[in-house]
């Protein structure tokens, strides 16, 4: 695990400036209010949604019913990347992981029965944000709550989808602009609403350690600062309605430190800008816990991760927190996991006596001295940011995409070779099979539904009003004037929809389309001397010197998944192991990847996926595949794909599924031995 002495005495705290404050006073180390949760305890906040706006609608009111305290909106893919759900490109993926919104209309569907004054509503939406915040407003507007009353957060946080989750629109400049207009608007027209939730969790996510993501989040924070000042809004008067998000993992004590760690710093940067109040430099956080650290093998376990990292997140002091439910590495939830993911909290809340006590770990010559040493380790990242020239041009450079990819490629690494021990994956394996009911999607059915209710809207609405609307939508982006948001509103409540807002901000901003990279060393450094790495390297080399020629592989990610954490650790391990391997860009269709093909052949195709849309996906690409002559070109797919859909990939023509923690010499192996039959045929 970490680098832990084997005990703390008083002299690794000695000397530490921040030991002397009190819970409530800055630097807010011991938690950003002096009763903590004696007065109230974290809000239990579950990520939710998917499929219709009934069906996410019906989600939120058991989570409320059964002691969930705030809602939190999971929108799909369609949705984030500003796709109507008639789009042609959005088909495979409407409603998958998360809801499915076009309209005000739905919106108001997805919030009917609830009292929008009373629960508190977080929105995790950064490409779309300017569609989505508007039809919230206006569905809050019509249901007859005032602006002033809507209480929540709108997530708003577009650097790091550059630099890791990938559901941006529009070039990094028209983003900015964008998140910025909408800080600025919330600011003056829904003073109780948080206008942005910097998130750090995403970075944890794509395989940054803690400190890592920290200091990525905290930059972030820095350029949104800098942003902000330049419109001329006063710290003192806006900072509290900045929010964060951070990933809690199984590094236990190091993830408290984290949170502590976090608050000291941030509270640092907003006094060095000037500001004075506590309400400003108190850092108020959400957390989830960690997706990643889920196994698909013995998945009743991560109910035993899921809690320890709760257990973390409290002890760290946060404000908000979602657990996840423990067959999220195999599909989206079902109602009972996700009842049990809520009671996990539930639990804590009122069974161990946590909330009695602010910072019980304050004190501790370990933790103290923990919370120091990641302070220090944050601050030299910043430094070494600010010696890319700030964190724009980091991402502009690939230096922040390398650092999370090394450090995720080293994890995977680790992992693989045993030295970072994952009970039932690597340690301790069990045969049983353990079954586990899945949540399924009618997608067909969804699709038909938004498609009707999109037609209805469109026949009912004045087209005059509509366009006029949406022309000055654009006009605001071509002429760099004007509140986007507060047009958005206008456009949204003449009934344009999310799309046709999306497209009117398109005529002026192009599509932004990211490369994909990854560095073939990033995997292997650490593997060199293990024994079963080295006989994969070894198999490799034997069909290269036979064929005398490398074998090959594209890997593609399809449909409008952005997740590449996985796709570019395994390009670097299949490069390493001796492949030759190309990435496909994100978002590809299955023209590209034929257009990839016919440039360079390959040995076979690597599909990685995530989104629940492989049964559509990989169908469409095999069809094109066949089509152009391509029948025999094995396929391979790596995601997350329930059990029960295993047996119609393999009808439809993939190889082998390589399923999360799937050893990287087993995948190398396994295409090997396919590549090399097509070989000798
Ligand atoms: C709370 N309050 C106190 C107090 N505790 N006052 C005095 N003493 C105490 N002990 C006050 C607060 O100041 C606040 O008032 C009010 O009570 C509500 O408390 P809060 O702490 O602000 O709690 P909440 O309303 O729940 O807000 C928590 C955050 C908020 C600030 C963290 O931003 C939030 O809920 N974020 C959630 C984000 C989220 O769910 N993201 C999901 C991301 P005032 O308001 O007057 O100050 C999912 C995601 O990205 C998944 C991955 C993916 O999709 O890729």
């Amino acid at each position: 695990m970490q680098n832990h002495k084997p005990y703390y005495t008083r002299d690794d705290i000695s000397d530490l400036p921040h030991l002397s404050s009190l819970p409530g006073e800055a630097p807010f180390v011991r938690g950003p209010f002096e009763s903590m949760y004696r007065q109230k305890p974290w809000t239990i906040r579950q990520y939710t949604g998917f499929a219709s706006a009934e069906e996410s609608n019906a989600a939120f009111k058991r989570c409320l019913a059964e002691g969930g305290q705030g809602l939190s909106v999971a929108f799909d893919l369609a949705t984030h990347l500003g796709f109507d759900s008639d789009h042609p490109a959005a088909q495979a993926d409407v409603g998958r992981t998360g809801v499915a919104i076009d309209s005000v209309e739905d919106m108001k569907r997805l919030f009917a029965g609830i009292d929008l004054s009373q629960v508190s509503v977080s929105m995790t939406m950064n490409g779309a944000v300017l569609p989505i915040m508007a039809t919230f407003i206006v569905a809050a507007e019509e249901s007859g709550v005032p602006r002033q009353q809507l209480r929540g957060t709108i997530q708003n946080d577009i650097l790091k989808e550059f630099m890791v989750r990938n559901t941006y629109i529009f070039e990094p400049e028209p983003s900015i602009r964008i998140s910025t207009d909408v800080v600025e608007y919330l600011s003056q027209e829904l003073p109780n609403f948080n206008s942005m939730s910097i998130s750090g969790y995403h970075f944890q996510e794509a395989g940054a350690e803690p400190a890592l993501e920290l200091a990525l989040t905290l930059a972030n924070a820095r350029a949104y600062l800098d942003q902000i000042a330049d419109r001329g809004i006063d710290l003192d008067a806006f900072c509290h309605r900045l929010s964060f998000f951070f990933g809690v993992g199984m590094n236990f004590f190091d993830e408290i430190a984290k949170l502590r760690a976090a608050r000291l710093l941030w509270s640092e940067e907003v006094e060095r800008r000037g500001a004075t109040s506590d309400r400003a430099k108190r850092m108020k956080m959400h957390c989830q816990t960690s997706g990643w650290s889920l196994t698909a093998q013995e998945p009743q376990n991560n109910l035993i991760r899921t809690t320890i990292e709760a257990m973390a997140a409290v002890f760290g002091g946060t404000q908000s927190l979602h657990t996840n439910a423990y067959d999220e590495a195999l599909s989206l939830p079902t109602d009972h996991s996700a009842r049990l993911a809520r009671n996990t909290q539930l639990i804590l809340q009122h069974e161990t006596g946590i909330c009695d006590v602010a910072d019980p770990w304050g004190g501790s010559y370990m933790m103290e001295a923990l919370t120091q040493a990641m302070v220090n380790k944050v601050r030299g990242y910043v430094d070494d940011i600010d010696a890319q020239g700030g964190v724009i041009a980091a991402i502009e450079s690939g230096w922040v995409r390398d650092r999370i990819h090394e450090s995720a490629a080293q994890t995977q690494a680790a992992t693989d070779s045993g030295r970072r021990p994952i009970i039932g994956v690597n340690r301790f394996v069990s045969d049983e099979e353990l079954q586990s009911s899945t949540r399924q999607i009618d997608a067909e059915s969804l699709i038909g539904e938004q498609r009707h209710r999109l037609q209805q809207l469109r026949e009912r609405r004045d087209d005059e009003a509509v366009d006029h609307a949406l022309a000055a939508l654009s006009a605001s982006a071509r002429q760099q004037q004007g509140n986007l948001l507060a047009l958005t509103v206008d456009a949204i409540r003449a009934r344009a929809t999310l799309g046709e807002c999306t497209r009117a901000l398109l005529l002026s901003w192009p599509r932004y389309r990211a490369l994909s990279r990854f560095s073939p060393n990033a995997y292997a450094e650490s593997r060199r001397h293990d024994a079963s790495w080295r006989r994969a390297q070894r198999r490799v080399e034997t069909f290269s010197l036979n064929n005398l020629r490398n074998p090959s592989i594209l890997i593609v990610k399809l449909g409008l998944d952005g997740h590449d954490r996985g796709a570019r650790v395994v390009a670097a391990a299949l490069a390493n192991a001796g492949f030759r391997v190309e990435l496909s860009p994100l978002f590809s269709t299955p023209q590209q990847v034929l257009q990839q093909l016919h440039k360079t052949g390959f040995d076979a195709i690597g599909i990685s996926l995530l989104s629940g849309a492989h049964l559509a996906l990989v169908q469409e690409l095999k069809t094109a595949l066949d089509r152009e002559g391509y029948a025999d070109l094995p396929l391979f797919l790596g995601g997350v794909i329930p059990k029960e859909d295993q047996t119609r990939l393999e009808a439809i023509g993939i190889q082998h599924v390589f399923g999360p923690g799937t050893p990287m010499e087993r995948i190398v192996e396994s295409i090997l031995a396919r590549v090399a039959l097509n070989a000798t045929e």
